[in-house]
Parts: C-alpha cells; sequence; structure tokens
C-alpha cells in the first residue's frame, strides 16, 4: 500500500472507469457532523439509532427533529473543495460514477453531473408520503420544512454539542430540555392525498436501496470492461451494500484508492500492494491528487 501521489497520478491519466464511493467525511470539512466520529450524536441518541423506520413509527416528532437539524445544517454548509474537484473529474471522465452515500445534498450544489451522481441513500431534500395508497414525493428545500420543526439554533439550541456536553456535565438529560412539546399534527403532512404524515427521503437501515439506483451502478460494475480504480473517499465504509462496492470493484481489476482521517478506517479485505492510502482531511487531499 502506498501513499505515492505520484504513481497514483499516473494511474488516474490512464484509467478509463473509475468509480468513487462517498462517506460523511468528506464533508466534513463543510461543518457537518460524521456518523460515528464525536459528531455522530444527535442530543444524546446515536444518529444510526434514528435512521430506521422503527424510530420513525415510534416517534416522528423526534425523527423529524433529528432530520430538520440536518437539512438547516446542510443547507447553511457549502460544498468543499473536494465536492468541486470530484465534480470537475465527472465532467472530465466519460466513465466515471460517484457512489454517494450522503445526503446532504452537497455533490449537487458542487454541480455534480447527476446522471454520474448515485444516490446510494437518498436525500434530506426529497420527502415522500407515508400512506399506504399514496406514492407522493418530491423535492423539498423548505427549511424548517413546517414552521414548528423551526428548531432554536442559536446558543440556546439545546441540539448543539456544547449544550450537549454542559447537560451532561450537569447530569441533565435530554427529557429534560424544554422544546417546544410538538404533536404528530405539526409534523409536514402530504399535499396530495392530505392524509399522510410526509418522511425524509432517505434510506433508512433495514430499508432497501432504490431498485434504479442499484440497477445503475450494477449495470456499471458488470460492464465486461474492468475497472481501473475506486477511490474511497470520507467512509468507514461499514454500511452494506455500499460498501461492498468496493470488493465489487477490486473484482474487476481495480486499484483502491482510500483517502481518510483514520489510517485505521480501511475497507474490508484490506489494501494491496498496489493500493494507496492517503491520511488526512478530503478537502484538502482530494484536489491535491485529482488535479
Ligand atoms: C439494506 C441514510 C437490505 C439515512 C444511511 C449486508 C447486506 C445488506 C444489508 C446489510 C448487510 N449487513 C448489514 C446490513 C444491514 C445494514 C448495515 O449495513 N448495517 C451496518 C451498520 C452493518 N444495511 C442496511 O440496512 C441497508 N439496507 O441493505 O437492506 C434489505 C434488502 C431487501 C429488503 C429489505 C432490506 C441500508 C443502509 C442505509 C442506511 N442509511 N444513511 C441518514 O443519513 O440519516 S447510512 C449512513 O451511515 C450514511 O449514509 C453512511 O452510509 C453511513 C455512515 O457511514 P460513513 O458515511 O462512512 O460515515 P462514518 O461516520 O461511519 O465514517 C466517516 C468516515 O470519515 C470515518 O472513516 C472517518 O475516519 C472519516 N473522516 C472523518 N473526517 C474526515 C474523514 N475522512 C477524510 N476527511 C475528513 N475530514
Ligand atoms: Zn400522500
Amino acid at each position: 500500500m502506498s501513499s505515492d501521489v505520484e504513481s497514483f497520478t499516473a494511474h488516474l491519466q490512464s484509467s478509463k472507469r473509475i468509480l468513487a464511493l462517498l462517506g460523511a467525511g468528506l464533508s466534513a470539512s463543510s461543518g457537518l457532523p460524521t456518523f460515528r466520529g464525536a459528531g455522530g450524536l444527535w442530543r444524546s441518541h446515536d444518529a444510526t439509532s434514528l435512521a430506521t423506520p422503527e424510530a420513525f413509527n415510534a416517534d416522528p416528532v423526534l425523527v423529524w427533529q433529528f432530520y430538520s437539524y440536518r437539512r438547516h445544517m446542510a443547507l447553511k454548509a457549502r460544498p468543499n473543495r473536494a465536492h468541486l474537484a470530484l465534480a470537475e473529474l465527472a465532467r472530465r471522465n466519460p466513465d466515471f460514477m460517484t457512489l454517494s452515500q450522503n445526503v446532504d445534498g452537497l455533490s449537487q450544489r458542487a454541480k455534480h453531473a447527476p446522471e454520474k451522481l448515485q444516490l446510494l441513500h437518498g436525500s434530506l431534500f426529497n420527502v415522500k408520503c407515508t400512506s399506504f395508497y399514496c406514492s407522493y414525493q418530491a423535492e423539498n428545500f423548505t427549511d424548517p420544512i413546517v414552521p414548528a420543526l423551526a428548531i432554536p439554533f442559536d446558543a440556546s439550541d439545546p441540539t448543539t454539542k456544547d449544550a450537549v456536553e454542559e447537560r451532561r456535565e450537569m447530569d441533565i438529560s435530554d427529557v429534560d430540555i424544554r422544546l417546544p412539546s410538538l404533536k404528530i399534527t405539526d409534523l409536514p403532512k402530504c399535499p396530495e392525498c392530505h392524509q399522510g404524515l410526509l418522511r425524509p427521503g432517505v434510506v433508512w437501515f433495514g430499508e432497501s436501496l432504490p431498485s434504479k439506483v442499484l440497477n445503475t451502478v450494477d449495470t456499471f460494475i458488470n460492464d465486461s470492461s474492468k475497472i481501473d480504480l475506486i477511490l474511497v473517499i470520507g467512509t468507514s465504509a461499514r454500511v452494506y451494500p455500499a460498501a461492498g462496492y468496493v470488493d465489487d470493484a477490486r473484482a474487476k481489476g481495480a486499484r483502491v484508492a482510500v483517502i481518510n482521517a483514520d489510517p485505521e478506517d480501511i475497507p474490508a479485505g484490506g489494501l494491496g500492494d498496489k493500493d494507496w492510502f492517503f491520511e488526512g482531511d478530503a478537502a484538502q487531499i482530494v484536489p491535491d491528487i485529482l488535479k
């Protein structure tokens, strides 16, 4: 495994078919917390425990507050130089595809060609109706999506990390936070059937990825020609089937280049002599190695 930029750029220049698998670390420098890092907490909830249909069914108010907070943070954030560099690579390279696990919309705002950007886990800015008989879904960038979800994003905001830490020091539980007590009737309602509660258009744990996305990715990977390179950027590569694409690409001849702040976070299956590991901030490294 090497961290030699020269050999990487030489291989990049000669690569025809390239994949990029993106994770939360790509957006860390844009100020968005990752799932597993210290920022992976929201109030005192582990983000992954809220990203499930069960959590939404049990407490749609809490889950909508979580998503309203992330929508607000993502809208306040700006794409960083790595998002822009990947969009440029997509422009330059006809046979390139980005597989993004991120739902923050930053690759789209970096003008990444949409036909080369597969959103494996959906988007914070899609909503869909939960009513069985209704197929309503739409893009929605309204922030807050309904007035009741305007979480106080100022110093009094009980969701900030400092507020969480302060409460922890003072041993105050989340239950004691005096947030406006919302009712389900305050949550976003479907404008089509006027019945169903809207939900965030993301893929929750235990839900299948959109079949259109799965088919597009499978077609790219199972094409007859080999894959020359897969970039694995800012992801702990633990969530499947997304993480499985690294091995799929390897099986088609791809060399692997990991960009990660944590030298321990290497995809299952490890890295071989012909692969690269670049340690550090994706927002710094990616523009440098892709230029
Ligand atoms: C499914 C949207 C099946 C919501 C997310 C095998 C096959 C299939 C499924 C499974 C399987 N094994 C287990 C499963 C179940 C599950 C799963 O994978 N569980 C894990 C925990 C083991 N998978 C599923 O449930 C998937 N569904 O396959 O369904 C099925 C089939 C038929 C019928 C029904 C069901 C669906 C998974 C999608 C879940 N949704 N997101 C939301 O965002 O709220 S996942 C979410 O977590 C993200 O999208 C992302 O994928 C994941 C977080 O991972 P990362 O992005 O990597 O973030 P993380 O914090 O972990 O890591 C950040 C990394 O960045 C770190 O390495 C860090 O070091 C690095 N970093 C930090 N800062 C920087 C940096 N690097 C560079 N620069 C920096 N500055
Ligand atoms: Zn509806």
